[in-house]
């Protein structure tokens, strides 16, 4: 009977790897429909008419809907979620985000129509026949340029800002500048990423006309907050009528989080159509166009320092692309989720930031693994690793003179957060151990000997994840609560059923979450089910992001163990006639304290579900619900430590070692944990070498296929060296933290300053392409000769 803590093999793993997992495309109903969506091939456009009726006539078309049918029946805009108030006191701009365009097209990809049609072919062709007529407008694509005269995307906002917001105190850091020996100074771009979950987008959406109920079967992290958006703001349905179920769902690093146009035209559509039906899947095009992407930001960072290498201050100016529409949490990302962020592990005493969120002719951009906290590290560690090249400091002995110290927690730092606990010195230690820093320059003269050119780099990141207080996020604008509920109900027959708000796409939380039940109850993790992803079956949720399932979601379940214990005792104490407060209990066994009478778990809730001897004034049943709120973030944070071998002649970056020390409090299942590590590299990996979403400036998405947008692949990542160190969280009762974007967060800064050591100069930027490797490693050697 493993406890938690030991590595148990993924349950779910059978069906996955054994092809019988079921997934949206999966389901289907007879007499279905299939839907088509018209997309905008323009960036920017007014629409002047939208001509249908070739596509109506085609065969086995039922209906193709625009826009207009939409406003005719009261759809309302999909909302963003968080209201951001800027320096001025104002709510940031918020335009509406219909469905289906209404007036204009403002990207590539956009919704212009909907065609549905008996099979899916039948819908594509007619799509083809659908005619937009336009207005071409010029497109505004780069967010640097954005605020400086570019084509105005939303008419309630001109100069195309959504809000100009600024956390941290301007005259504080002012004054540390102005005391400052040296400040060293960076231009950033955050490279915008475009999410690749195995599994594209897809929904089933059916209406029953005899009891007005939709049934809506979906690819998202969160089913409940998906019903709560489509009731409260697009369709007005009421809630207990709108049941949403996600099945197995293949990933979604943030782009699942999102009600996006297509479900919710397809539950609407429906009913229009008299309950037929009606099936989407997104083509692979579909998703580079139209999921929401990621990062995208331009930034500019300064950083006094003393001249001991003590941070004084740090300035951050950020323009963040939020693309044409604001996607549900898209205003909290590049500002509560990063701003909050800047002081990294470190004991800066002033820091400023100021965060203007910019409307382009491009996809929505919102929380992408990281959300904000990626773009953080990028900042604070890129410039961390300048401040000791410009000083000639080693760049672990500067960060080891700034981390904050054990001694110091709970740390508020000057950027709104109370870190929780860490021991920062102490992961970097082990990670120089593992990497073997000590001997590094021998390494690197080796790689020069033949000819190549090695290079270190370090990642000290921090992250605020487990999302989190209520009362704190609901302060930030947060439209919503950030509880998580569980249910745990023994059955009669011993074995327990655990319902759970949090959605597992890919974490394991079917194993990891079945493994705190079973070691509580000292049962076998087998006998313990993980029901999630339905609203149909679990009371109230608030789904998967912010690697937010463990700490907030596993601490619910935890606590609703806790009251299934409580009640337990009572049956216990009956049936061992003696008092409640002698019963003590300890994995699975309910004892009266001092003495060998007991009752397993097992038998009382056997007791539960039979009454037959029951304690008067105590309900029949073991079941029990909990919601959670905790009472602050988890506060994860690690050591990753890149070396990389260029090849000046080709521009091929080789990553040699990679050492990640992270700290996730504790740990529930450590193999679990470092598959959540690796991936969480690789896709910072991707993000720092080869991927990159691009426009060109016309407004088109050049990068829209996998023949233009390049994903890591095994044989370019090494073999992750993992470490671990352990500082357990004080305030939920599992002492975890979360861990599934540590590894995205920390990667990217790692791989650049290893990058950047290695060919001597920061002036290369993300991706670093072979081909802009190889210019920057050219010039280099030039420079050198002359
Ligand atoms: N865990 C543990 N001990 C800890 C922390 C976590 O054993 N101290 C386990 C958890 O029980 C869970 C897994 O590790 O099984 C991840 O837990 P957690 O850190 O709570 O993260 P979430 O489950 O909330 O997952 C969300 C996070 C995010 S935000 C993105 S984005 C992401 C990610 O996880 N998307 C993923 N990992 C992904 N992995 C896959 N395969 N697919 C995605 O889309």
């Amino acid at each position: 009977m493993p406890d938690a803590g030991t590595t148990v093999l993924r349950k779910e793993d059978n069906r996955f790897l054994t092809g019988t997992g079921r997934y949206t495309d999966d389901f289907n109903r007879a007499g279905q429909a299939h839907a088509v969506f018209v997309r905008a091939e323009q960036p920017h456009a007014r629409i002047t008419a939208i001509h249908t009726e070739d596509a109506r006539n085609a065969p086995g078309v039922l209906a193709v809907l625009t826009g207009k049918d939409q406003e005719a029946d009261g759809v309302g805009s999909l909302p963003c979620g968080w209201v951001v108030t800027d320096k001025h006191g104002q709510a940031n701009k918020a335009p509406p985000h219909h469905p289906l365009a209404r007036d204009k097209v403002r990207y590539v990809g956009d919704h212009v129509a909907v065609v549905i049609a008996r099979s899916y072919t039948q819908a594509r062709d007619a799509a083809e026949l659908v005619e937009l007529e336009t207005e071409s407008l010029e497109a505004n694509v780069d967010p640097a340029e954005a605020l400086t005269g570019a084509p105005t995307v939303h008419d309630d906002a001109p100069d195309n800002l959504c809000y100009d917001w600024e956390l941290g105190d301007t005259a504080a850091t002012d004054q540390a500048f102005q005391t400052a020996h040296h400040v060293a100074k960076m231009e950033l771009r955050n490279n915008r990423c475009i999410p690749n979950a195995i599994e594209p987008r897809a929904c089933l959406a059916e209406y029953d006309p005899g009891t007005d109920e939709y049934n809506l079967t979906t690819t998202s992290q969160n089913p409940h907050l998906e019903r709560l958006i489509l009731s409260a703001f697009v369709l007005g349905i009421p809630e207990h009528k709108l049941r949403v179920h996600s099945p197995d769902v293949g990933g979604g690093f943030g782009s699942k989080i999102y009600a996006y146009p297509e479900e919710t035209t397809c539950v609407w559509a429906s009913k229009k159509l008299g309950g037929t039906p009606i099936k989407w899947t997104a083509q692979r095009g579909e998703s580079f166009a139209a999921d929401a992407h990621g990062r995208d930001h331009v930034t500019h960072a300064e950083l006094a320092l003393d001249a001991d290498g003590h941070f004084l201050g740090l300035k951050v100016d950020t323009i963040a692309n939020l693309g044409a529409y604001l996607s549900n949490f898209a205003t909290s990302i590049p500002t509560y989720l990063y701003g909050t962020l800047l002081a990294g592990q470190y004991t800066t005493p002033a820091i400023h930031c100021n965060v203007r969120g910019v409307f382009t002719n491009t996809a929505p951009v919102d929380a992408y693994r990281g959300a904000g906290r990626p773009e953080a590290t990028y900042v604070v560690e890129r410039m961390v690793e300048r401040a000791a090249r410009d000083l000639g400091m080693d760049p672990v002995e500067i960060r080891r003179r700034n981390f904050v110290q054990p001694d110091q927690f709970p740390y508020q730092t000057p950027v709104a957060l109370t870190y929780d606990s860490g021991n920062y010195e102490k992961g970097m230690d082990e990670a120089l151990r593992i990497i073997d820093y000590a001997n590094f320059d021998q390494r690197r003269q080796e790689s020069e000997r033949r000819g190549k050119l090695r290079g270190i780099g370090f990642s000290a990141y921090i992250e605020a994840c487990g999302l989190a207080p209520s009362q704190v996020v609901g302060q930030l604008g947060a439209g919503v609560g950030l509880w998580e509920s569980a249910q745990v109900r023994f059955n009669a027959t011993g074995t327990v059923s655990v319902f759970t708000g949090s959605h597992s796409h890919g974490q394991g939380h079917e194993t990891t979450f079945a493994q705190v039940v079973a070691e509580r109850f000292g049962l076998p993790v087998d006998n313990v089910d993980i029901v999630h992803g339905d609203t149909g079956r679990i009371p109230m949720g608030m789904g998967t992001y912010g690697s937010r399932s463990l700490a907030v979601g596993g601490s619910a379940i935890a606590r609703a163990c806790d009251k299934v214990v409580d009640k337990g005792k009572k049956i216990a104490a009956h049936l061992l006639e003696a008092s409640v407060d002698d019963i003590e209990f300890d994995r699975g066994n309910f004892r009266v304290a001092g003495t060998d009478k007991a009752k397993s778990i097992g038998e009382v809730a056997f007791a539960a579900y039979v009454p037959h001897n029951y304690p008067e004034g105590v309900e029949p049943g073991l079941d029990e619900t909990a919601f959670y709120d905790p009472a602050n973030f988890t506060y994860p944070a690690g050591m990753h430590v890149a070396e990389v071998e260029i090849d000046p002649e080709t521009g091929d970056t080789e990553i040699a070692d990679w050492v990640a020390v992270d700290d996730f409090g504790t740990v529930i299942n450590p193999m679990v944990v470092e598959g959540q590590i690796h991936g969480g590299i690789a896709q910072g990996v991707g993000q720092a070498l080869m991927e990159e979403g691009v426009y060109d400036s016309d407004g088109q998405l050049v990068t829209g296929s996998y023949q233009d947008y390049c994903m890591p692949r095994a044989d370019d990542l090494p073999s992750f060296r993992i470490g671990m160190i352990e500082t357990p969280c004080p305030h939920n009762p599992l002492g975890a933290k979360g861990c599934g974007e540590a590894g995205t967060i920390a990667a990217p800064a790692a791989l650049m300053n290893a990058i950047t050591d290695a060919l001597g100069t920061d002036e290369i930027s993300m991706p670093a392409t072979r081909e802009k490797v190889w210019r920057t490693a050219q010039r280099r050697l030039q420079q050198a000769a002359e």
